[in-house]
């Protein structure tokens, strides 16, 4: 039954004929004026929890006036470098009453600490929060905190898997981020969700349901070990509030599979390793997101035909929040339109449909149990995989779980390619050039200089008028406590960084220079980069027609290095704060097996990096992936460098969520780059054309 162990069926026994799941779409874009203004306009027409989207800069724990984010401010998500851009974030929303979920996972502790802080301050403006006094800064007891609502994602082992926004090394982003964030909330904010375990990047880097679900479920046993052998915190007092995060793809059967699994494998395993006492510490409760990676460039209001069947298995596999996307995603950033349109797909699932009047419609199909005892199983094995090898923490530095997934990714694409896999618009019933023409949709573009110079100004008056001594002292003490080879977990204890963080907001002091205090201790991570080999050339020999296509750019690639007495050579690399690499991930497996020199540059590069380790590499091409908005400003830049030093007979292509509309400004004005290859197009493709560009040039 729906409430009962072990949960298959749903973690509460009436769910959504009680409360229906909540409808909660995350965004977030420019400056903390433009958000609130969408949050609040959202919140009228029918949204019922707010989830925040954070530009790069503020993830990686940069201010807006920082050298490496010039091409990112405000463009993925809200540029928010101190306490008052927060104040503003949420003006008007009082956030005592509104859960607000927040995906922050570097710069966690500066984020959550302006959040708590503009919450102090929006409650005693509204004379509700007598404990409060500015300069007061008793940061241990202000009675607001006991009244947030909502959910910090602050996990940071998938970053170091998939997504790549973190700032520390592994341990300790564990020991002390992670830790310090979950014991100062077990004391502190008893509503608050203190982790937001995700599975989503991962399927969105490429993991299958089996991968998605082992590794979350491995991830969640982690936290709940950090918080028990590191801090010290009893099993109850934190899992209650750890919550999940599932991708839902197109799949339609297996994820519901998949989150039916999840519940029985958490509430199982919890209850073997921890014996809690508190039966809600086995309940797992979860956000899902409809998939990024399933939309179209090509027809894309077949977008919303996918994103319903998503959002359906989702509510059907009994989630408690939901995301749904809005149908420009593959090309840019939401319009209003389109935003809304992704939100009325919930309404009307909710209040036309009827979709909430049954508790897990599947339970007792045959079909529905044993495929969901078969993943169960699979995650399982997964699993034991990873304790065997000393958990997550263990499994994530040994590099096998991102390799898995890299893997995972390269085979999916390999599937596409093949035309095994079937996508509607784009490897099958394809429109011809001109229909696709008449179906291009404007994106939202986004004046990123005028947004990094607004932040800029805010930044030159908050610094002029804020107590210099105050900011120095709170550095001082937050990079004391990080030098502490201890655990201060404990809410209450004075060495907890959350609470000094808190009092560094109080007295102005930015997210950048926060984040600095603690890397001045721990230093910055720096990742290391791997190819996966032979898997994308193998799901072309699966499939025999296609195989002569393959073996057609081979010999191509074959040709040219006789003539040229040496390979093609392509550079792959990203550049800004963008760390969603499964797109330069695959081309550079796929290129490798067509036979290139492939070299994948580190993360985060500035144009001049790229353009210096192009020339020291001596490559023919510089493939550049792009998903985080960035291109307009970045490409040119790149451009540049590579001029400045004579090396205009490097080729430079682009690829990722570049939209239509910016083409002719890439190809055309700025002549920054000579291809652009969308989302949907094949690595055979873009491998043949890239050779042609570089047999140009040469
Ligand atoms: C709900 N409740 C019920 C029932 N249903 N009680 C009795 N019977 C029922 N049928 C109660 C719950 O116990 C809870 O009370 C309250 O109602 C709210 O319900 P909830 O299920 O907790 O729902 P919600 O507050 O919306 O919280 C949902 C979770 C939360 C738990 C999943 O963590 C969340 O909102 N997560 C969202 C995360 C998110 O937005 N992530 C965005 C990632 P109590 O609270 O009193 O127990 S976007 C990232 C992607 C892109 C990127 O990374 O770049």
């Amino acid at each position: 039954m729906p409430g009962v162990k072990p949960y298959d069926r749903g973690p509460y026994a009436t769910m959504y004929t009680n409360r229906p799941w909540t409808i909660r779409q995350y965004a977030g874009f420019s400056t903390a004026e433009e958000s609130n203004k969408f949050y609040r306009a959202n919140v009228a027409a029918g949204q019922q929890g707010l989830s925040v989207a954070f530009d790069l800069p503020t993830h990686r724990g940069y201010d807006s006036d920082h050298e490496r984010v010039v091409g990112d401010v405000g463009m993925a998500g809200v540029s928010i470098d101190s306490v008052e851009d927060m104040k503003i974030l949420f003006d008007g929303i009082p956030l005592d009453q509104i859960s607000v979920s927040m995906t922050m996972n570097g710069a966690v502790l500066p984020t959550m600490a302006m959040y708590i802080q503009a919450a102090r301050e929006q409650q005693e403006v509204l004379g509700k929060d007598s404990n409060f006094r500015e300069g007061a800064g008793d940061a241990s007891k202000p009675s607001v905190m006991t009244s947030l609502r909502g959910t910090i994602q602050n996990d940071i082992l998938k970053e170091f898997m998939v997504r790549n926004t973190y700032i520390y090394p592994p341990k300790e982003s564990m020991d002390r981020v992670v830790a310090d964030i979950i014991g100062f909330c077990a004391s502190n904010m008893p509503k608050f969700n203190t982790v937001s375990i995700s599975g989503y990047h991962m399927q969105e880097a490429g993991a299958d349901a089996a991968l998605e679900l082992g590794f979350t479920i491995a991830d969640g046993l982690e936290y709940i070990r950090t918080a028990v052998k590191t801090a010290g915190l009893n099993v109850d007092d934190v899992a209650p509030r750890y919550s999940f995060f599932f991708g839902i793809g197109m799949n339609f059967y297996l994820e519901i599979a998949k989150l039916r699994a999840a519940r029985r494998l958490w509430s199982t395993l919890v209850e073997k390793h921890f014996q809690p006492k508190d039966s809600r510490s086995l309940l797992l409760r979860t956000h899902c997101q409809t998939s990024g990676y399933s939309l179209t460039e090509q027809q894309p209001i077949n977008n919303v035909i996918r994103t319903t069947i998503e959002a359906l298995a989702a509510v059907q596999g009994g989630t408690q929040s939901l995301h749904t996307n809005s149908y420009d995603e593959a090309i840019g950033l939401p319009t209003v339109q389109t935003a809304r349109v992704a939100r009325n797909t919930q309404l009307i699932l909710q209040e036309e449909a009827g979709v909430c009047d049954v508790a897990d419609p599947w339970g007792g199909s045959y079909m529905m149990e044993s495929l969901t005892d078969e993943l169960a199983d699979k995650a399982m094995d997964i699993i034991n995989e990873v304790e065997a090898a000393g958990g997550m923490t263990a499994y994530i530095n040994s590099g096998m779980a991102k390799l898995r997934i890299e893997e995972s990714a390269t085979k999916k694409q390999g599937r596409i390619d093949s035309g095994q896999d079937v996508i509607v618009g784009v490897n099958k019933y394809r429109l011809d050039a001109n229909d696709e023409e008449n179906e291009r949709q404007d994106v939202l573009q986004i004046d990123n200089s005028a947004v990094r110079q607004k932040q800029i100004d805010r930044l030159i008056t908050l610094k002029a008028s804020r107590n210099a001594d105050d900011v120095d002292a709170a550095l001082a003490a937050i990079e004391a406590s990080a030098r502490l080879d201890c655990s201060s977990s404990k809410g209450n204890d004075p060495n907890n960084l959350m609470a000094l963080c808190i009092e560094a907001a109080r007295v102005r002091c930015t997210l950048g220079e926060i984040s600095q205090a603690l890397e001045n201790a721990w230093g910055r991570h720096v990742p290391s980069a791997t190819i996966v080999q032979g898997a994308y050339g193998a799901s072309f020999s699966a499939k025999q027609e296609s195989e002569t296509e393959y073996d057609h750019v081979l010999s191509e690639v074959k040709a040219f290095e006789e003539r040229e007495g040496r390979r093609p050579r392509i550079l792959v690399a990203k550049m800004g704060q963008d760390g969603h690499d499964r797109g330069a991930k695959v081309i550079a497996s796929g290129f490798s097996d067509l036979g290139f020199d492939v070299d994948i540059g580190p993360l985060f590069q500035t144009p001049e990096e790229v353009a210096l380790q192009a020339l020291d590499s001596d490559v023919h091409v510089i493939g550049i992936s792009s998903q985080a908005a960035g291109h307009k400003t970045l490409l040119p830049a790149l451009k540049a460098e590579l001029d400045k030093r004579g090396a205009d007979n490097i080729v430079i292509v682009a690829g990722g969520v570049i939209p239509q509309q910016d083409y002719d400004f890439l190809l055309k004005e700025s002549k920054s780059c000579s291809a652009v290859f969308g989302p949907g197009t094949r690595i055979t493709d873009a491998a043949m054309e890239t050779l042609r560009l570089i047999e140009k040039k040469n």
